[in-house]
C-alpha cells in the first residue's frame, strides 16, 4: 500500500506519511484513496469578463474527481485560469503539480482523513489552487461516504447564504448601470464593480448617483500604486462603499497598511491573503479591515476555516470570493460560506450567470432576496453531469494510487 515518493521529495514526505498514518490507523474512518481522475474542460462563458488583468471570455478549468476503494467519489475544481494573470497558478501549473507533486505525496501517505489533507501537502510551497482542488475534492468524498451534506460535515451552521454579484468592467457609465440595475432587481444584496485606473471614479459616481442606497464596492485586482494613485484612492471615500477591494500589489502588505489609516473605506484583502499566517500578518497590521476567503487561494476548506476563525475573533468580517467557477467549484463555495463568519454578501451567484448550462444538476439557483439555500443531500450536494463533462473534456488522466 505504501510506497516511497519519488525523487527530492523522498526525504520530507516519509517523516510525515509515517507520522500522519500513525495517527489515523486507529480511527474508524479515513479514506482509502485509489484514484485521482483529472480532466481539463472548456467552457464558454455566456458574457465576456473583464478586469484590470485581462478580459475571459472562456474558462478552461481542472476538474478533480477522487475515488476510494468502496468506489465512492467526490468532485473538486482547480480555480487556476488559463493564464498567470490573477496569481502564479495557471491550469497547467495545477495540472503539473497534481500529477507530479501531489499525488505521490498522498499516495505515500496512503491512508488519512480529509482534515489531515492540508497538512499532509503543507510541503509544497504555494501552488494552492492545485492543493484545494484535490483537498476540496475529498472533503465531498468523506462527506458522501459519511452521507451527511458537506456544509454540516466542515461543521458549518448557517443553512442559507447571502449573496452578491462582481460586475466587469465596462465599455461605459450607462451600460455598467444597466448592468447594475438587472442584477439589483434580481434580488442580490451587494453589487461589486471592477475598476482599473481610467475607469473609476466616474462609474463609481454615475453608479451610486443612481443606487444611492444598495451596498456598494468596488474591486481592483492590484491595479494601483501607493505613490501614483492615492488621490484616487482617496477620492473613493466619496460614495459610501463597503469596501475598497486589493487595491495595490498581492505581495504588498506594507503599503496596504499605510493605506488603510488614509482612508474611511475599509480595505478587503483578496490576492494578498494565501494563508492564515498571511490574515495574522494583514489584520496586525491594519493592512485590511475585511477579508475575501477563496479555497482555490488559500489551498482548501481547511485553511479557509482557520481565517474565518482568526478573522471572526478579531471582528474582522470576511466573505467568499468567486472565480468564475463551475458548478462544482461553486457548491464548494456555497459548502464554505456556511460559516457564521462570513457575515457579509459573496460573490456567490447563479449558475445562469456564468453558463448556458452547468455542469451540475440542479444549477445553482438564488432566490429574490438575493440568498442560496445549502443542500441537504450528502456531499457538495448537486449531481455532477457526467455526460456533460465527458463531452467538453480537453485532456484527462487517471492516476492510481497504489
Ligand atoms: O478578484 O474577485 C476577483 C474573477 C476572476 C478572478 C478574480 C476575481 C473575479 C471576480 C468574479 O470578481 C467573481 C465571480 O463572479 O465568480
Ligand atoms: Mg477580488
Amino acid at each position: 500500500m505504501r510506497r516511497a515518493p519519488a525523487g527530492m521529495l523522498k526525504e520530507t514526505m516519509a517523516k510525515d506519511s509515517r507520522k500522519n498514518v500513525a495517527e489515523t490507523e486507529f480511527r474508524s474512518g479515513g479514506i482509502d484513496l485509489k484514484n485521482i481522475e483529472l480532466r481539463e474542460i472548456e467552457m464558454p462563458l455566456k458574457y465576456s469578463f473583464e478586469t484590470s488583468f485581462g478580459v475571459t471570455s472562456k474558462r478552461r478549468v481542472l476538474v478533480v474527481r477522487v475515488v476510494d476503494s468502496s468506489g465512492a467519489s467526490g468532485y473538486g475544481e482547480c480555480t487556476a485560469m488559463e493564464q498567470p494573470l490573477y496569481n502564479h497558478e495557471s491550469v497547467d501549473t495545477a495540472w503539473a503539480i497534481i500529477t507530479g507533486c501531489i499525488a505521490p505525496i498522498l499516495s505515500a501517505a496512503s491512508i488519512f482523513s480529509a482534515a489531515d489533507v492540508s497538512r499532509v501537502l503543507a510541503p509544497i510551497r504555494g501552488n494552492r489552487m492545485a492543493i484545494a482542488a484535490i483537498e476540496t475534492a475529498i472533503w465531498d468524498l468523506e462527506a458522501k461516504v459519511l452521507n451527511k451534506p458537506l456544509w454540516q460535515h466542515l461543521g458549518g451552521t448557517l443553512s442559507e447564504i447571502n449573496c452578491g454579484v462582481s460586475i466587469g468592467l465596462q465599455s461605459s457609465p450607462d451600460v455598467l448601470i444597466e448592468r447594475v440595475e438587472r442584477e439589483v432587481e434580481a434580488g442580490y444584496q451587494r453589487i461589486k464593480l471592477k475598476i482599473k485606473p481610467g475607469k473609476d471614479i466616474e462609474y463609481v459616481k454615475a453608479v451610486r448617483r443612481k443606487f444611492p442606497d444598495i451596498l456598494l464596492s468596488v474591486d481592483a485586482n492590484s491595479a494601483y500604486d501607493l505613490e501614483s494613485n492615492i488621490e484616487v484612492l482617496q477620492e473613493l471615500d466619496n460614495y459610501d462603499l463597503l469596501m475598497i477591494e486589493q487595491p495595490l500589489a498581492a505581495g504588498d502588505l506594507l503599503d496596504h497598511s499605510k493605506l488603510q489609516p488614509r482612508l474611511r473605506t475599509p480595505i478587503c484583502l483578496d490576492e494578498s491573503i494565501t494563508s492564515l499566517r498571511d490574515a495574522q500578518q494583514a489584520i496586525e497590521m491594519d493592512a485590511c479591515r475585511i477579508i475575501n476567503i477563496k479555497l482555490g487561494r488559500v489551498g482548501g476548506h481547511s485553511q479557509a476555516k482557520a481565517i474565518e476563525e482568526f478573522a471572526k475573533a478579531k471582528n474582522i468580517p470576511v466573505w467568499c470570493g468567486g472565480m468564475l467557477e463551475t458548478g462544482i467549484g461553486r457548491a464548494h463555495n456555497i459548502a464554505m460560506s456556511a460559516f457564521d463568519g462570513f457575515s457579509l454578501p459573496g460573490d456567490v451567484s447563479a449558475s445562469s450567470r456564468y453558463w448556458e448550462e452547468d455542469v451540475i444538476e440542479p444549477p445553482v439557483e438564488v432566490s429574490k432576496d438575493g440568498t442560496i439555500k445549502t443542500r441537504r443531500q450528502a456531499g457538495i450536494g448537486f449531481d455532477v453531469k457526467t455526460g456533460l463533462l465527458h463531452s467538453i473534456t480537453l485532456r484527462t488522466i487517471t492516476i492510481s494510487l497504489p
